[in-house]
C-alpha cells in the first residue's frame, strides 16, 4: 500500500469501488466539522432502502473520516427518514411546505443546530437514499456541511442505462470485458456484482435500467416467459432496494418466437391478446416491473412494416398491454434501411428518423416513449442534434447517448463525453419560441410531456474497474449526474467524479481534470475532421479507415475525390436534410457561409482549398488537426506520469497503459487520414511537414 502526498490511501481495489470508493480525508476544519456531526445516524425505519442507505452512511463515513459511526451516542447526529416514517427528528425539522416541494424521488437536507441535527427527510426511502449519497458526496468533495438547507429533486423522470448484454455473456459493442449479468445462457446465480452496480447506478441517481440487448436474439426472447422471469425477478429484487426500476428489450414478433402464434401483427386481435397475457405474467413476477424498450423495423430486426402497419400501431399495441400496471413503451426511433442504395446522392440516412415519425407525431398511446438518438447518424465524435428535437410536439421523448464508447475510442482512448453531451443539452431547437432547449424538451417541460428523460447505453462489463479504462468511470457516473441535474456543469461533474474516485489532492485533481475536459477535443482533432464521421473500420468500428463504413458497396461515406470532400445535405442541390431544422438552425446549416466549420462536411461538399472560418483551408485544417491531436495525445501521458508519486501504484499504471496505446493509436490515425487526403488531393502541407 503506498501512501502518497498529502493524501492516505486505502489500499487498492483496481477501481471496483469507484466513485463509492470513499478515500480518506485529509484533516483540517473541515473534517473535524465532518467529526463533529457526522459519527452518531438516527433512524427508525426498517424499510431495505433505508437501511441501505444507513449501510451506504456507515460506509461512507467510517472510510472517509476513520471513525466508528454509532446509533446510541447523544450529541450532534445525522438524522435520516420519510417524513411519514415516524422519525420525531425529522418532523419537527422540515416544515409542510418544504415537505410539499419534495417529489416522490427527491430529498430535503437542513442543518438545524437547535436539533443538534442535520436532517435528511424524503416522501419515498428512494429519495431518503438519494439525500444521503448526496451528503456524502458533498463531504467527499469537501464542502461545508454546518449551513444545509435546501430542497433536491431530480430534473428528468426516467433516468435511464440501457444494456446491450446478450445472455451468452457477450455484449453489443462492450469494451469492458463479458455481461456480469449472464453467463452461459443463465442469468447468474451469485448477485453480489450486481448489488454493488445499483449502489453505484443509484449514488449517480439512475431509476431505470433494461438488462438486455435491443438486438434480441432467440434465447433473449425467452426472457418474459417463465423460464426466466424468476431470475429476471431477482434482479428486479436487487435494483427496487436502490430505487431502480428494471424494464427489458422485447423482440417484436416474441407472440411468434416464444409463444405459438402465426402472425406478429399489431393489429390482429390474438396477438394484442398475446402481449396483454405477456404483460400480466410478468407483472405477477415483477409488480414494479418498468416496461419494454423496443428496436423495431430497424437493422433487420422485426417489426410492424411486415404487416404493412407503422410504428405507433406497433408501440401502442403494447403501451395498451402495460397501461393498467403502470408500464411504459420505450420505441427507439433509430430506424434507417440499411440495404439503401444512396449513390444518386439523395438517399440520406441522417433523414431516416424524422422522416419516420415526424408524421407519427400525436398518434402515439400517452405511456409511448421515443428514444431518439442524440444525432441523426450514430454516436459520432461529432454530429449535429437530431432534428426530431423539435419536431416532436405531442409525444413524450427521451434522449438516447451512448457512454459505450463505440465511436469514439472503445475505452482503450479517453474520451471525457460529458462536454459533447452538454452541448447537446444545450442546443436551442427555436421549436417553440425564441428559447426551446434540448435539455427542456427531454425534461418534459417545453410541451408538457406526461413521461420524459435521459437514457444512455452502458458502458460496463466485468472487468474489475467496471469500464476497461479507467477514466471512462467518468463518464458513467456524468451520465447519471447529468441525468439528474443538466444544469451542472462538465467541470463540476469532473471535479466531483475525481474527488470521489481518487481523493481530494488538489494536484491530481488539477492534472486528470484536464485530460478529461480537452480528451474529446483531442480525440476528434485525431479522428475524423470537421464532422465527416466514421473514417473507421467497419464491423467492430475501432481503429482509422477512411473509406471504412459498413455498407460501402454503395461507395464511400464521405463522398470525398480529387476535388472535394462532404456531404451535401442542403435544400438545393443535396439531400435536403437541412430542412428537417427550424427556423435559423435550418438557414444556418443550409449556408456555406454560415455553417458552423466543426460540421462543414457533415452539411456541405466543399473543394479542398475552401476556407474555414478559422482562416484554414479544408485540407490544411486536416493536415493541422491531425498533428496536434497526435501530440496533444502524447502529452496526456505526459501528464498523467506527474501523477506516479500521488496515486496508488495500482490505479496508475491501469491508465498509464491505456494513454500508452492511444498516444501509438493517435499517430498511426494521423498517417493514414493524413496521407489519405495528400494523395487525393495533391496539396501539400504548408507546413512541409512530413506526411507518410
Ligand atoms: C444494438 C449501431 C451499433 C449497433 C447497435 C445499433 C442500435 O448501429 O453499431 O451495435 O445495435 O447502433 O443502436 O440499435
Amino acid at each position: 500500500m503506498k501512501e502518497a502526498k498529502g493524501q492516505k490511501y486505502k489500499s487498492s481495489d483496481s477501481g471496483y469501488n469507484a466513485w463509492l470508493s470513499y478515500p480518506v480525508l485529509p484533516h483540517g476544519s473541515l473534517y473535524d466539522q465532518y467529526v463533529k456531526w457526522c459519527g452518531t445516524v438516527k433512524v427508525t425505519e426498517e424499510n431495505e432502502t433505508i437501511q441501505a442507505a444507513l449501510q451506504e452512511w456507515r460506509q461512507g463515513i467510517e472510510s472517509m473520516l476513520d471513525i466508528k459511526v454509532s446509533s446510541e451516542s447523544e450529541g450532534l447526529c445525522i438524522a435520516i427518514g420519510t417524513f411519514q416514517g415516524g422519525n420525531a427528528v425529522i418532523r419537527s425539522v422540515f416544515a409542510e411546505d418544504t415537505i410539499a416541494k419534495v417529489g416522490s424521488e427527491g430529498f430535503a437536507i437542513r442543518t438545524r443546530a437547535e436539533a443538534g441535527c442535520i436532517a435528511i427527510g424524503g416522501s419515498t426511502p428512494a429519495g431518503v437514499l438519494h439525500g444521503v449519497f448526496h451528503l456524502l458526496r458533498l463531504i467527499g468533495s469537501l464542502s461545508p456541511i454546518e449551513q444545509l438547507d435546501e430542497v433536491v429533486n431530480p430534473v428528468n423522470g426516467l433516468r435511464m442505462i440501457n444494456h446491450w448484454d446478450n445472455v451468452d455473456g457477450s455484449v453489443e459493442r462492450g469494451y469492458a470485458g463479458r455481461s456480469f449479468f449472464y453467463e452461459n445462457n443463465r442469468i447468474v446465480d451469485d448477485l453480489e456484482r450486481i448489488r454493488d452496480y445499483a449502489r453505484l447506478m443509484s449514488s449517480a441517481g439512475i431509476n431505470a435500467i433494461s438488462i438486455n440487448n435491443v438486438n434480441v436474439h432467440e434465447w433473449e426472447t425467452l426472457f418474459i416467459s417463465p423460464a426466466y422471469l424468476p431470475d429476471v425477478s431477482r434482479i428486479a429484487g436487487v435494483f427496487r432496494v436502490y430505487g431502480i426500476r428494471l424494464f427489458l428489450s422485447v423482440n417484436f414478433a416474441g407472440p411468434m418466437h416464444e409463444g405459438e402464434l402465426e402472425t406478429a401483427d399489431p393489429l390482429d386481435p390474438g396477438v394484442r391478446q398475446w402481449w396483454k397475457n405477456k404483460a400480466a405474467e410478468i407483472y405477477e413476477a415483477i409488480p414494479d416491473f418498468g416496461g419494454f424498450v423496443v428496436k423495431a423495423d430497424s437493422e433487420n430486426r422485426p417489426g410492424p412494416f411486415t404487416y404493412g402497419r407503422d410504428h405507433a400501431d406497433g408501440a401502442n399495441m403494447l403501451a395498451e398491454a402495460l397501461e393498467s400496471f403502470g408500464g411504459i413503451v420505450i420505441w427507439r426511433c433509430f430506424v434507417y434501411n440499411c440495404k439503401q442504395d444512396w449513390r444518386d446522392r439523395k438517399t440520406d440516412r441522417a433523414r431516416a428518423a424524422y422522416d419516420h415519425f415526424k408524421p407519427l407525431d400525436g398518434k402515439f398511446n400517452d405511456n409511448v416513449i421515443l428514444q431518439i438518438k442524440n444525432g441523426p447518424m450514430d454516436f459520432q465524435v461529432r454530429e449535429p442534434v437530431s432534428p426530431l428535437f423539435g419536431a416532436l410536439e405531442r409525444t413524450n421523448q427521451v434522449i438516447e447517448f451512448q457512454i459505450a464508447q463505440e465511436y469514439t475510442g472503445q475505452q482503450r482512448h479517453v474520451c471525457y463525453l460529458v462536454p459533447q453531451w452538454k452541448e447537446v443539452m444545450e442546443f436551442n431547437t427555436h421549436a417553440k419560441g425564441e428559447t426551446s432547449l434540448v435539455k427542456h424538451i427531454v425534461d418534459g417541460s417545453l410541451w408538457g410531456n406526461r413521461y420524459s428523460g435521459i437514457a444512455a447505453v452502458s458502458n460496463v462489463g466485468n472487468n474489475k474497474n467496471w469500464t476497461g479504462h479507467l477514466l471512462a468511470q467518468a463518464n458513467l457516473y456524468g451520465f447519471g449526474r447529468l441525468a439528474w441535474n443538466p444544469d451542472l456543469s462538465a467541470e463540476e461533474i469532473a471535479s466531483e467524479w475525481i474527488s470521489l474516485t481518487f481523493g481530494t489532492d488538489p494536484v491530481v485533481s488539477g492534472t486528470i481534470s484536464r485530460i478529461l475536459l480537452d480528451s474529446w477535443n483531442i480525440y476528434e482533432s485525431y479522428t475524423a475532421p470537421l464532422g465527416v464521421g466514421w473514417m473507421i473500420n467497419p464491423e467492430h468500428h475501432y481503429g482509422p479507415n477512411v473509406d471504412g463504413y459498413e455498407y460501402s458497396q454503395w461507395g464511400t461515406y464521405h463522398y470525398a475525390d480529387h476535388q472535394g470532400i462532404g456531404v451535401d445535405r442542403t435544400v438545393q442541390t443535396g439531400t435536403g436534410y437541412s430542412a428537417q431544422y427550424i427556423g435559423s438552425n435550418a438557414e444556418h446549416y443550409d449556408s456555406l457561409e454560415d455553417c458552423p466549420d466543426e460540421l462543414l462536411l457533415f452539411f456541405h461538399h466543399v473543394p479542398y482549398t475552401h476556407v474555414l472560418h478559422s482562416g484554414k483551408t479544408v485540407i490544411q485544417h486536416i493536415y493541422d488537426a491531425h498533428f496536434e491531436g497526435a501530440e496533444r495525445a502524447a502529452e496526456l501521458l505526459t501528464m498523467w506520469s506527474g501523477l506516479k508519486e500521488r496515486l496508488t501504484e495500482d490505479l496508475y499504471v491501469q491508465v498509464e497503459d491505456r494513454l500508452q496505446e492511444q498516444a501509438g493509436h493517435a499517430k498511426e490515425w494521423r498517417d493514414q487520414i493524413n496521407s489519405y487526403f495528400y494523395r487525393k488531393s495533391g496539396i501539400e502541407d504548408i507546413n512541409m511537414r512530413s506526411i507518410y
